[in-house]
């Protein structure tokens, strides 16, 4: 995988990007809200891509979505949550995406809180959350992000993949038992992005931009989220929290106008930058560039 690690003087651009990315969103018009009081109804739909469960897998490593998660409402931590603590076979996905369908003229933002509960091979494996934004015309052009610990619920990646087979990921040490906030979100003529946030907001832990803009889903998009399994063998478990789901209007920055906007795909990684002196607001960057169509060798 090519990658490189830029030099001071290019965190400082690239660290300026980050801050327009961790503007506050102002104005954002909420879309869509459930809480999980109750389980997911008629606001779903049971369907969703065929796709790889890993971009590191190979573009044959395709999970069979095989319908709605065995999941129940609970309690955790004073939240209402949906849990999806499910059991499946090799290749094998579940989950739901909106019945809505949503206007992209005005960037959109899908947020979810979710607790990451415990990743182990006694506990739960793989891809733990994902998440979806899908052409409401093709359900075979999609963007997705996910969360997973492979190797049998011992290593800790974030990833993005889309239709057009693109992808990267990157190692992400997120914590058993943590809060976080997974988002996709886009601005009107924006690049799709992935992030995971922490709870409390508003910076991100780790950013993937995918090689696709909003205005290719001129049809609109509904928004999905799942968990799938890659080939452990025999039937095994997966394991998340989600407390809500929220749809809104993204008029953030237009990251066309920065760097970030390249050809390919682009990952900032958030973090203390060695020997840079360091960036009011930032701390200090450093920005990974993996190519498109190239394998990721990072989660190994
Ligand atoms: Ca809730």
């Amino acid at each position: 995988m090519f990658q490189r690690t830029v030099s001071c003087h290019r965190s400082l651009s690239a660290a300026l990007v980050a801050l327009a990315l961790s503007s506050p969103v102002l104005a954002a018009r909420e879309l869509f809200f459930d809480d999980f009081n109750t389980l997911p109804g008629s606001a779903y739909q049971t369907a969703l891509p065929t796709a790889p469960w890993r971009f590191a897998g190979s573009d044959s490593n395709v999970a069979q979505y095989i319908g709605p998660s065995q999941a129940e409402l609970q309690i955790l931590d004073g939240a209402t949550v949906l849990r999806m603590n499910d059991l499946m076979g090799n290749a094998q996905r579940k989950g739901w995406s909106t019945d809505k369908v949503f206007d992209t003229a005005h960037g959109l933002r899908l947020e979810v809180r979710f607790n990451t509960m415990v990743q182990s091979p006694a506990t739960a494996i793989d891809q733990l959350l994902e998440l979806w934004l899908i052409d409401s015309e093709n359900i075979q052009h999609y963007a997705q992000g996910a969360l997973l610990a492979p190797d049998y619920g011992r290593q800790r990646v974030f990833s993005a993949i889309t239709s057009q087979g693109g992808g990267t990921e990157f190692p992400f040490e997120f914590q058993d038992n943590t809060w976080y906030r997974f988002s996709l979100e886009a601005s009107r003529g924006g690049i799709i992005l992935a992030s995971v946030e922490p709870d409390t907001g508003p910076n991100k832990f780790i950013t993937i931009g995918v090689s696709q803009l909003l205005p290719e889903y001129q049809s609109g998009v509904r928004f999905g989220f799942s968990q799938s399994i890659g080939l452990p063998g025999t039937p095994s478990p997966t394991d998340v929290a989600i407390d809500y789901v929220r749809v809104t209007t993204a008029p953030i920055p237009e990251p066309g106008s920065f760097s970030l906007y390249l050809a390919g795909l682009v990952a900032i990684l958030l973090k203390f930058a060695k020997g840079c002196g360091g960036i009011p607001g930032v701390a200090g960057l450093s920005m990974r560039i993996g190519a498109l169509r190239k394998k990721s060798t990072l989660a190994g």
